[in-house]
């Protein structure tokens, strides 16, 4: 099987300038992309798709992001949807898909699939005639879900050959994120201002400050089959002032529902705060300020990751528990300690979990090993050659070089 990466690429994975500079080398050849996300359910298939596309446009790439469900744009990135973030077209995946494009829509130079989505057929006929007439074919990535699994690593960079349709005899490659040096990588914070330390002070998050009192802040981003109820009582015993940020829809939900079914005055030293939909870099730079993060999904176990802060991931939960491997794994990358394993057996429900929490480690005790723990597993990662700096990379060798196999 060829190296996952040709030789001239290897330079360019050398360690990357400190996470979050977004400034591209003068010489990055900039491209024109197309990025399509159909919605599954939650957020996290815009999330990360919103996510790449500012990257890109940050440095300096024109990037048209097709969409089939463009609401959750409205508080993750205002005024997306109505053109205002330069470089980004927001496109109507229903426009691509009955009509073939008017002719405004340039042959691409990169199409990414975003989680195996399939571009709809009536644009990929139109453009596979535009890329026989104009003699090159953009570079086809299907980027697919984040994982620590080794099944991700050995398929990152395969080639993926188009057996039928309209891009017969093409072919796509698979790009897997992840938390290894081998893997695609992790997307980076994506606003203008991840350079700049995080601040209380920041008008979106003033209201959400911690009390001077020395108070604890822990965020919750959570399915609705987390155990609240456990989590609001193993708070309220840290002998700890916490202020529990509650992130909108589910959690917001499942913490109202246990208000509801407990008495009242049992929460009394726990300040439950219930947040809006915040913009993507606002949650951002939230993550990087709370002293704990209970985050769910990829995207956002992907930014607190890089934050260094202590997090605790609730993984998208699934009937035939299949979600179990892919949370070992991540583990297993972090070389999680056995109070982080405990944590996260009760935070996901593992069928190993003692019925009641476990005396739960909390990040804020004196000599909690937490804190570096989570400190040393963030340096590993910006060690990392970012997603978005390696797609560009890829895309550019074979934008020179048509035949250039990543695999
Ligand atoms: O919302 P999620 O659970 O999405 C997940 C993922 O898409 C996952 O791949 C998929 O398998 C599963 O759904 C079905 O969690 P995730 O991945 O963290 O995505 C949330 C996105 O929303 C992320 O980009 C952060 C962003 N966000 C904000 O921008 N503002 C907010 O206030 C909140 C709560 C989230």
């Amino acid at each position: 099987m060829p190296s996952r990466t040709p030789s001239s690429l290897q330079a360019s994975a050398t360690a990357p300038a400190p996470a979050h500079t977004q400034s591209p080398p003068a010489s990055e050849k900039v491209l024109l992309w197309d990025i399509f996300c159909k919605v599954i359910d939650n957020y996290g298939d815009v999330g990360v798709c919103w996510r790449l596309a500012a990257q890109l446009a940050l440095r300096g790439h024109s990037v048209r992001l097709w969409l089939d469900d463009k609401r959750p744009l409205q508080w993750m990135a205002p005024g997306a949807a109505q053109g205002g973030w330069p470089g980004i077209s927001v496109r109507d995946w229903s426009s691509a898909q009955h009509a073939a494009p008017v002719p405004e829509t340039p042959l691409a130079d990169v199409w990414v699939e975003a989680f195996g989505c399939d571009i709809p057929p009536a644009w990929l006929q139109s453009q596979v005639d535009a890329a026989d007439t104009q003699g090159r074919r953009p570079a086809w990535i299907n980027l697919e879900y984040l994982s620590a699994e080794p099944f991700a690593l050995r398929s990152h960079g395969l080639p993926s050959p188009v057996l039928q349709g309209p891009a017969k005899g093409w072919t796509k490659y698979f790009f897997y994120p992840g938390f290894s040096p081998a893997s695609g990588g992790l997307l980076r914070r994506s606003d203008a201002q991840a350079t700049q330390p995080p601040t209380w002070a920041n008008p979106e998050l003033a209201a959400f400050a911690p009390e001077a009192s020395g108070e604890r802040t822990v965020l919750l981003f959570s399915y609705a089959s987390a155990p609240i109820v456990d989590l609001l009582q193993a708070l309220t015993g840290t002998g700890q002032a916490v202020q529990l940020l509650v992130a909108a829809g589910q959690s917001a939900q499942a913490v109202r529902d246990a208000l509801t079914a407990l008495p009242d005055g049992r929460w009394a030293q726990l300040r439950l705060r219930f947040l809006p939909n915040l913009p993507q870099p606002v949650f951002d730079q939230l993550l990087a300020l709370c002293d704990l993060n209970l985050v769910r999904g990829e995207d956002s176990l992907a930014q607190a990751v890089q934050t260094g802060k202590p997090c605790v991931w609730q993984i998208y939960p699934q009937n035939d528990c299949a979600h179990q491997p892919k949370l070992r794994a991540y583990l297993e990358t972090l070389a999680a300690d056995a109070p982080l394993c405990a944590w996260h057996a009760f935070w996901n429900g593992t069928p190993a979990a003692s019925p009641a929490p476990p005396t739960l480690a909390w990040p804020w005790e004196p000599d909690s090993a937490w804190p570096r723990h989570a400190a040393n597993v963030a340096a590993r990662m910006a060690q990392n050659t970012d997603l978005c700096s390696q797609l560009i990379d890829w895309a550019v060798l074979r934008a020179a070089h048509p035949t250039a196999q990543r695999a």
